[in-house]
Formats: C-alpha cells, sequence, structure tokens
C-alpha cells in the first residue's frame, strides 16, 4: 500500500502557480494511481491561520477551495479530500513533533524567514513552528509521496528529518516522505516581477493570475506581464525571466515541450507571443471555472467534504494512538 498527501492553504484567492505547481500534479497522480494507493488532499485551514485571516473570507476560501480541487479533476472515489481542522489529530500530532523539534530548525526555515518580516503585529508562534504541522499532516497518513511545488522542499526535508528521528527513538513506525515536484512549472514566476515567486499573498493583484479571474482579466494581465527589450522568444530564465516564466506557463497549459514552443514562436513579436499565452489560458481555466460555478453551491460538495473527514480520521487515530503508545503517553491501549 502506498500513500500520496498534499494540500493546499485557503489564504487568499488560489492561483495559477499553486495550480501548475500542485494542483494539477495532484489529479495527475491521482489519475495514474493503481488501486493499492491511497490518496489525501486537504484544505490545510490550519495553515492558514498562522498568519491572521479575516473569519468570514477564511469560512469562504476553505469551500472555494474543497470546489476547485473537484472543478480541477480530484475525484472522491479516488481520492479523500477533506478540512484539516475537521480531524482533530492532525492538531495532535503537531504537538507530539513539537517535542522533538528542535528550535534552530525552525529557525533557519526561508519561508519563516520571509514571512515573519512581513508581519505587522508580530510573529505568531505558530508561524514558526508551522513546518512541524506539516510534517504532522504528512505523517499521520503516513505518506510515501507528497507533490508540492518547489518553495515546499525545505519543509519536506524536516518532515523526513522528524520520520527519521522518530523512528530511531521509539522503533520503526513511519516512512520517510518523498517530495515529488515537477520539472516544469514547479515554480511559476510573479507577473510584475518575473523573479519572485506567484504568489496567493502578493498584494498586487496583476502580479497573479487567479484561477477564477474572468477571460478579460486574463487577457489584461498577460498583456501587461513584465518582459525585456530584446523582442524575441527565447528560454533563458537569468537573463528572460518574464519571457521564461510565460513559456513555461503556456508548456503546463498546452503540453507541448519549451523547446518545441520556441521553435513555434520564435518568429513572434512579444504581442503575439502573449497572445498565444493567454489563448491557452482561457482554453484551460474556462472550462474549470464552469465547473466550479456548479459545483460550489451543491449539497454534494458538503457531503464529500464530510465523508473525507470521517475517512481520513479513521486512519489518522490510529496513527495517533501508535505514537502515544510508543512515546509512552496516557494509559495503554
Ligand atoms: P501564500 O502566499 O499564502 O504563502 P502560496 O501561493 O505560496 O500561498 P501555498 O498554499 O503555500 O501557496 O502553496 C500550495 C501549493 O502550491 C504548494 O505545493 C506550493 O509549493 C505550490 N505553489 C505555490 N505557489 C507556487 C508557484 N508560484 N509555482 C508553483 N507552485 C506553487
Ligand atoms: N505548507 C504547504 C501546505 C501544506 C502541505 C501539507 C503540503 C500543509 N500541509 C502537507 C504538503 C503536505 C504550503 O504549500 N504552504
Amino acid at each position: 500500500m502506498k500513500t500520496i498527501l498534499s494540500g493546499i492553504q485557503p489564504s487568499g484567492k488560489i492561483t495559477l502557480g499553486n495550480y501548475l505547481g500542485a494542483i494539477k500534479n495532484f489529479v495527475e497522480m491521482q489519475n495514474n494511481a493503481d488501486e493499492d494507493t491511497n490518496i489525501f488532499i486537504f484544505i490545510a485551514d490550519l495553515h492558514a491561520i498562522t498568519v491572521y485571516q479575516d473569519p468570514v473570507e477564511l469560512r469562504k476560501s476553505i469551500k472555494s477551495l474543497a470546489a476547485i480541487y473537484l472543478a480541477c479533476g480530484l475525484d472522491p472515489n479516488k481520492s479523500t479530500i477533506f478540512i484539516q481542522s475537521e480531524v482533530k489529530e492532525h492538531a495532535e500530532i503537531g504537538y507530539l513533533l513539537q517535542t522533538m523539534t528542535y528550535v534552530g530548525e525552525l529557525e533557519r526555515m526561508t519561508q519563516y524567514k520571509d514571512k515573519m518580516q512581513k508581519q505587522v503585529q508580530g510573529v505568531s508562534s505558530a508561524l514558526l513552528t508551522y513546518p512541524v504541522l506539516m510534517a504532522g499532516d504528512i505523517l499521520l497518513y503516513n505518506s510515501n509521496y507528497v507533490p508540492v511545488g518547489v518553495d515546499q522542499k525545505q519543509h519536506l526535508e524536516l518532515s523526513r528529518t522528524l520520520a527519521e528521528r522518530f523512528n530511531n527513538r521509539y522503533s520503526e513506525t513511519f516512512n520517510v516522505p518523498e517530495p515529488i515536484i515537477q520539472k516544469v512549472g514547479a515554480k511559476i514566476m510573479s507577473l510584475q516581477d518575473p523573479t519572485s515567486k506567484m504568489s496567493k499573498s502578493d498584494k498586487l493583484e496583476k502580479a497573479s493570475i487567479f484561477l477564477l479571474d474572468d477571460e478579460a482579466t486574463i487577457r489584461k494581465k498577460i498583456a501587461s506581464a513584465v518582459t525585456d527589450s530584446e523582442a524575441k522568444v527565447y528560454f533563458d530564465q537569468e537573463n528572460k525571466p518574464g519571457i521564461s516564466n510565460l513559456l513555461t506557463i503556456l508548456s503546463c497549459c498546452t503540453l507541448k515541450s519549451i523547446d518545441e514552443l520556441v521553435e513555434d514562436c520564435k518568429d513572434m513579436n512579444y504581442g503575439e507571443f502573449k497572445k498565444i499565452v493567454a489563448d491557452a489560458l482561457v482554453e484551460k481555466l474556462m472550462p474549470i471555472q464552469q465547473r466550479y460555478n456548479e459545483i460550489l453551491n451543491s449539497e454534494e460538495l458538503d457531503l464529500i467534504l464530510t465523508e473525507g473527514a470521517k475517512k481520513a480520521s479513521y486512519f489518522a487515530n490510529k496513527t495517533i494512538t501508535k505514537m502515544k503508545r510508543k512515546m509512552g503517553i496516557g494509559r495503554k491501549q
């Protein structure tokens, strides 16, 4: 039996980066998995509140992300889809693993260092311990494979360390999870600053394509994407980050290789090239949006989440019981 697990935070509007770097990969792995594979995909709401979230907006984002998962092709018959906070063992394992994580290991996380600088009301201790909660998510289901974008690689490293540490201290318990990172699309860049990651929490609207942006907005954002003055389409991440990012997006949407696309587009000016990218995005995203609108307010969505939480809880509870027994806490069960 193999287990695949991943999650996304409902901390804002889902971006094209989240889709190409993560969700698309979840769906492909789901569709290629054999009968013997368990798949857990969840909405990481406990992670989202490591920085303040408006409660009304957060509720909406949770449901919206669930509908996006389904609209993108996750199938509740093949994947267990659930909300993290509805399986209380996530918080519990987070604490258990904190007892064996060193503060120094957390303080050197690059995402922590970036995010702490952006906090105006002080840095919550949960922002520091966030990678432990994430390791807990992964170990709770004894996961083997974790599809993520490249920015999560360092957090995955800690999950591996904690799995090994637990196994060494208390006897063999956990698989050591492996990150699954795509070759193309693992780091989609901001349209306005192509040297930094496209991110949900970017304040600048036109820096990101959101999965639910309408057609006119998508076309406008691509048309105003920052490029360079050379007016020649080819891939060079260092010297042409804007064009390289658009080529990456086009490659992910069309399933053509970057080399093929460069050949197709080499005689185009930037205006023509951007139109091709916008067309491909519209073609990819419009059907997703149509399904999203059908699913969002359906009764089915609630049923799927209830069922998902029930199924996930069953596995999670078994792991927590085993961990407590090995760690010597509570009474023997
Ligand atoms: P935030 O800005 O709130 O930190 P985020 O946009 O970085 O959010 P996450 O919820 O942290 O999104 O990420 C969810 C998944 O999407 C992760 O697997 C992450 O690696 C992936 N991901 C996020 N942004 C990108 C991106 N620009 N390119 C590729 N993958 C991405
Ligand atoms: N921290 C991740 C989201 C996340 C996750 C996980 C991903 C939370 N728990 C477990 C994979 C496995 C992020 O993308 N910010």
